[in-house]
């Protein structure tokens, strides 16, 4: 198939072209590089350096024979979007190429509106250019669990029944963000669901929780081929922040009563369930919507995971709790489904000591790059 990636050059998006092109697929990659620009602006460079797209792609046709095809461009100027649809003709579009940090779209007003414009202005342009130039092709979007918020009911996959005074009807399950970022997310979806109705795109939204991991089976410790590293408080998520900071010494910052509850996965399940996505396309017509997840921890248990690991390696790993910059629930019900993904073949690489030991091991290595004041910049929501 031939898959295009929007945002290719992401914590997701490179390992998941490499894991295409290992499955035989046909890839090419589009990026702008925003992620690096905001890095340096906000002063949080990830861990270790990342080659840029062109050198990542000639460290894996090395590796594996395979080519990427790397367009650099803003997906936001239709020219480049439309360009590079009508060259590559896609069969599968993947579509990461958002601003991905809730805090960052908290900062300030520019921060704001940035990921405003950015993350819909792409979706807009990718369905109309689909629309266009490949309307049969399936699009897989990335959404995030975060648009469901914490319901005080469980959380169907997607859509719920709804029986209201003797008639039924189904809707896409309430939404109900913490963040502007997660706002962005559910105004995709939204955008995505009205133009699937009127234009019969054919369209997978998976709702993604927090991802952490480095390697994957075509990186392995390859530092040519590796994702970016962020452990810093905006671009960075919660169980790699905390690997870093057991690490370098710095006590584990659990915000708030650490009862936050989110479904987690291993990054090589995310390219698992992109890849099967891709491979089961939905309809024409078809908004289908997963759950992607493999298993739910608070954050409590998540540092409490990394301070048994530390010990393991004879690491002091302390945990502290810190007034919790972010407005959301620290004591909620949190019951997702989620079983389409597994019903579609994925098999769950489930969070081990191992998996964090071989983490801690590998970050060790940087340790002394690690830098105490990109941990806490205390981004606030008030
Ligand atoms: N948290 C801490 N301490 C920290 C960092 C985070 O207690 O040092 C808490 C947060 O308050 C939150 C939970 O850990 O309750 C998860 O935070 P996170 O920063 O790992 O994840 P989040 O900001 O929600 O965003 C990340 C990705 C985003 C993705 C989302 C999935 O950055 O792109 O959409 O995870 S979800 O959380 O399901 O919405």
């Amino acid at each position: 198939m031939r898959i295009l990636i929007l945002g290719g050059d992401g914590y997701l998006g490179w390992p998941t072209a490499m894991n295409l092109s290992a499955s035989g697929h046909n890839v090419a990659v589009a990026d702008n590089y925003l992620r690096r620009r905001l890095y340096r602006e906000e002063n949080v460079e990830p861990l270790w350096t990342v080659p840029n797209l062109h050198d990542r792609s000639a460290a894996w046709k090395n590796k594996s024979g395979q080519a990427i095809k790397v367009y650099i461009g803003d997906l936001r100027e239709w020219e480049f979007v439309e360009e590079i649809i009508r060259k590559f003709e896609p069969q599968g579009i993947v579509h990461y190429a958002e601003q991905p940090s809730a805090p960052y779209s908290m900062l300030n007003r520019k921060a704001a509106m940035l990921t405003l414009s950015n993350n819909l202005t792409v979706t807009a342009n990718l369905i109309f250019a689909t629309r266009e130039y490949c309307p049969d092709a399936h699009i897989v979007k990335l959404g995030t669990m975060g648009e469901y918020g914490t319901p005080n009911i469980d959380i169907e996959e997607g859509w719920i029944e709804v029986d209201h005074k003797g008639r039924r009807q189904k809707f896409l399950f309430p939404r109900q963000a913490g963040s502007l970022y997660h706002t962005t997310k559910i105004m995709d979806t939204d955008l995505l669901w009205f133009y699937t109705r009127i234009w019969n795109l054919r369209v997978t939204d998976l709702m993604q929780g927090p991802v952490y991991g480095i390697f994957t089976e075509e990186s392995g410790n390859d530092c040519s081929l590796l994702p970016f590293f962020n452990y810093d408080e905006i671009f960075g998520t919660v169980l790699n922040r905390f690997v870093v900071q057991a690490v370098a010494g710095y006590p584990l910052t659990v915000y708030g009563r650490g009862g936050q509850t989110r479904g987690y996965l291993n990054l090589i399940d995310t390219l698992n369930c992109v890849r099967l996505s891709l491979e089961t396309p939905a309809q024409k017509g078809e908004l289908r919507i997963f759950n992607q997840f493999t298993e739910t921890f608070s954050v409590n248990q998540l540092a409490e995971r990394v301070q048994q690991a530390g010990r393991a390696m004879s690491l002091n790993v302390t945990i502290q709790h810190i007034d919790n910059p972010r407005l959301e629930a620290e004591e909620h019900h949190y019951n997702p489904a989620h079983t389409g993904l597994i019903d579609l073949g994925l098999e769950p690489h489930y969070l081990s000591e191992d998996v964090l030991i071989r983490m801690m091991q590998f970050v060790q290595k940087h340790k002394e790059k690690v830098s105490g004041d990109k941990i806490f910049k205390k981004v606030t929501w008030s």
